[in-house]
């Protein structure tokens, strides 16, 4: 007899919400979090700038419009301090604590094939009974620390933002040494160089990155952002991003030089990557159509780097805008003038290690107090792999995805019953509104499991074949963009001997959930429901 109907692993956005509609749809849940307080990304990404690139206004759950009107944002772009305080909020306010229980690492999820349940170990040597288990375990959880030699032998401190000191840090006086250059490193520059006495900036890849103009919310847009709430979030389920953007519906390469810079200069002055990219259709389909917003951004560079080498250098050339993550900052270029900042371009000189007094590269040494890695993360799939997962047959999900990661709609996998992802490798993830996302795929979990329970059924398991056909439409959409063009975390690029799999789907949030509806409408077209005695309902 299972102690639980539904076992949460983590409790950040997906977990908390988890709890929240198990519980309402009358399911016994627990949820199980690594950390001392709940949050996940918003928990332990706590560096200094830590800020969210999509506006506060999308970036929180609609599930309730109680809570939408009841909580008030400050900021267009909420700082980590904040959506922690909101995600604390959402806790308290839905009594969720009782079903949470922190400090708590799952270690191994166990399919027991006779019972048909799961055996969830955790790392305090205890073992729960659940018949289902929802990974929400982050997309950007597993960090990556690349293998520097000589790192252990570094004489000052050395940090991971995503494991940033909750008791912050001081860097007034000191020479640091800044890796990486993703939304992370540029988010973390400018504060590191406010404060030291020296900042290098190690950087392999020049990233694309446009203004914020963050801002504080007044207290009339308060109000008509409360008022307009269900239209926007109805809009946004039908959108490409999981944010309602306007366009102009149409091809850069149809308008005239003029047109298009005035576009791209209104666009860059209200801010936000998203309406930049949103533009024109073909930005992210035509090489020759992204270079001319690529054009822009790189002028924009020049423009705001005084010294012509150092713009020429934070210039990225090697892959098409938007092809990763683009980055959002109000003074990451404009850091560079400040005479206490030193670009280092470890692209044709690369890190070879680290001693005791810094970072040598093959054509010098740097001498720093302390090292910060932004290197980012075993993305999307990490986070499931470094749990011990076994499913039917004996079958671990590592070997399962030893080639790259594959799932059904990115929520189940072929061979793991009554094991649902939320976020997971094949859905719009991250490359969408991740909140919005997250509700959507909670919401097809939870249905999932009250349909298979109400059919009498013990497990429900994507089918092989179903699985394979998703991956290749995930596939075959991926590759009609410029998405696989950039060497990124979304091709597995970043962590060395990660099978190349395109991972996010970028078919748009509104078809994808469409998609979704159809399988549910279909009784779940593309899964089996199994029964103790063992028949088998095959839909597909
Ligand atoms: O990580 P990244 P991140 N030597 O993988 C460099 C989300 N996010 O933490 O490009 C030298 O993007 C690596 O270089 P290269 C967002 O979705 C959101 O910044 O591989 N450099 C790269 O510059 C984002 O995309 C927000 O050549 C090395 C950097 O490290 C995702 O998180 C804020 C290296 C890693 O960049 C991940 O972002 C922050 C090495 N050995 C993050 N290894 C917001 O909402 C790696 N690098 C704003």
């Amino acid at each position: 007899m299972a102690d639980l109907d539904v076992v949460v692993v983590g409790a950040g956005f997906a977990g908390i919400y988890a709890v929240q509609a198990m519980r309402s749809a009358g399911l016994t849940v627990r949820a199980f979090e690594a950390g001392s307080g709940i949050g996940g990304t918003w928990f332990w990404n706590c560096y200094p700038g830590a800020r969210c690139d999509v506006e506060s206004t999308d970036y929180s759950y609609s599930f309730d419009p109680a809570l939408e009107q009841e909580w008030t944002w400050s900021e267009r772009y909420p700082a980590q301090p904040e959506v922690l305080r909101y995600l604390n909020y959402v806790a308290d306010r839905y009594q969720l604590w009782p079903d949470i229980q922190l400090n708590t690492r799952v270690t191994a999820c166990v399919w027991d094939a006779s019972r048909r349940e799961w055996t969830v170990l955790t790392d305090d040597g205890e073992s729960r009974i659940a018949r289902f288990c929802v990974m929400a375990t982050g997309c950007l959880s597993a960090q990556h620390v690349p293998a520097i030699p000589g790192l252990e032998t570094f004489r000052g401190e050395w940090f991971h933002t995503s494991r940033w000191p909750r008791e912050g840090t001081d860097f007034a006086g000191q020479r640091v040494g800044l890796i990486g250059t993703g939304s992370t490193g540029i988010q973390i520059a400018p504060e590191i160089a406010a404060d030291a006495e020296r900042l290098y900036v190690f950087q392999r890849t020049a990233n694309f990155a446009v203004p914020n103009r963050n801002r504080r919310i007044t207290a009339d847009e308060v109000t008509a952002i409360k008022a307009g709430y269900p239209v926007h979030r109805a809009m946004a389920r039908e959108s490409m991003l999981g944010v309602p953007v306007t366009g102009t519906g149409r091809s850069a390469l149809s308008e005239s030089p003029e047109a298009l810079r005035k576009t791209y200069t209104e666009r860059w002055e209200a801010g936000g990557g998203m309406p930049l990219l949103g533009s024109y259709t073909d930005l992210l389909i035509s090489r020759e159509a992204n270079d001319t917003v690529a054009d822009f951004i790189r002028e924009r560079i020049r423009e705001t780097v005084r010294d012509p080498g150092l713009a020429r250098l934070l210039s990225p050339r090697a892959y098409p805008v938007g092809a990763k993550r683009l980055c959002q900052s109000d003074d990451y270029f404009a850091m560079f003038n400040q005479p206490n900042v030193t670009l280092v371009d470890v692209r044709s000189s690369p890190v070879v290690s680290a001693y005791p007094g810094g970072v040598r590269t093959a054509t010098a040494d740097y001498e720093v107090d302390a090292l910060v890695f932004a290197t980012g993360f075993d993305a999307v799939s990490g986070a499931l792999t470094r749990i011990a997962v076994i499913g039917a047959n004996g079958v671990s999900l590592r070997g399962a995805w030893a080639a790259g990661p594959r799932a059904y709609l990115g929520v189940a996998v072929a061979g793991f019953p009554n094991m649902f992802l939320v976020t997971g490798p094949g859905s719009p993830s991250v490359l969408s509104n991740m909140v919005l996302s997250i509700e959507q795929h909670v919401e097809f979990i939870r249905d999932l499991i009250t349909h298979a329970l109400s059919a009498g059924a013990s497990s429900v398991e994507a089918t092989g074949r179903a699985t394979a056909d998703w991956v290749a439409h995930v596939n075959d959409v991926a590759y009609a963009t410029l998405f696989p063009c950039a060497e990124s975390w979304y091709v597995g690029a970043n962590i060395p001997g990660k099978p190349r799999v395109f991972t996010p789907y970028v078919g748009g949030v509104g078809p994808y959930r469409s998609r979704c509806d159809a399988v549910a409408a279909a009784g779940y077209e593309g899964f089996t429901l199994t029964t103790v005695g063992g028949l088998r309902w095959l839909f597909r």
